[in-house]
């Protein structure tokens, strides 16, 4: 899962989110260092905080998903902007080796190899994962990304 937030308390939703998701079945096997990231998209919008998590889940990955709005909801997350500020998305970004393509959800996420928000965090906890549908890692996809996208991350301490 990808976890971001660039509204409010941003570490305690994250914090809140993984013990949302821990007490709803979701079990929490590996988590990254949390990241400070420029937004990307659009860019008018405060930093955000990510973070990447891995876990085990006894569910179908639209279970998974309900499960993670509902996270959000919890959090105080309301709908307003496509890729605008939020106090908390919960993003699956990929399910073991497999694939979705439905209107309500994409496995692995689309964007993955564009986001070094995203690959930065997830390549310290599970650099050699050959992401479904590619023949690349996630380190090879982070080595990919332009310098200064790498560069633009900081690990947050607070
Ligand atoms: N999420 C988005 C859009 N842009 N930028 C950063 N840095 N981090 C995010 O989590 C993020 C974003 C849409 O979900
Ligand atoms: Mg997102
Ligand atoms: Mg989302």
């Amino acid at each position: 899962l990808g976890l971001g937030s660039n509204l409010g308390n941003r570490t305690g939703h994250l914090t809140r989110a993984l013990n949302l998701l821990e007490a709803r079945g979701f079990k929490v096997t590996q988590v990254s260092k949390v990241y400070e990231t420029p937004p990307w998209g659009l860019k008018d919008q405060p930093a955000f905080l990510n973070q990447v998590v891995e876990g085990e889940f006894s569910g179908d990955p639209f279970t998974l998903l309900n499960l993670a709005m509902q996270v959000e909801v919890l959090c105080g997350r309301e709908r307003l902007l496509h890729w605008g500020p939020r106090v908390l998305d919960i993003d699956i970004l990929a399910v073991g080796n497999l694939t979705v393509n439905s209107q309500r959800l994409s496995i692995p996420h689309p964007h993955i190899s564009q986001r070094a928000f995203v690959l930065v965090p997830w390549a310290e906890i599970a650099p050699l994962y050959q992401l479904p549908g590619t023949d690349m890692t996630i380190v090879e996809m982070l080595e990919k990304l332009p310098q200064k996208d790498r560069m633009a991350i900081s690990l947050w301490t607070e």
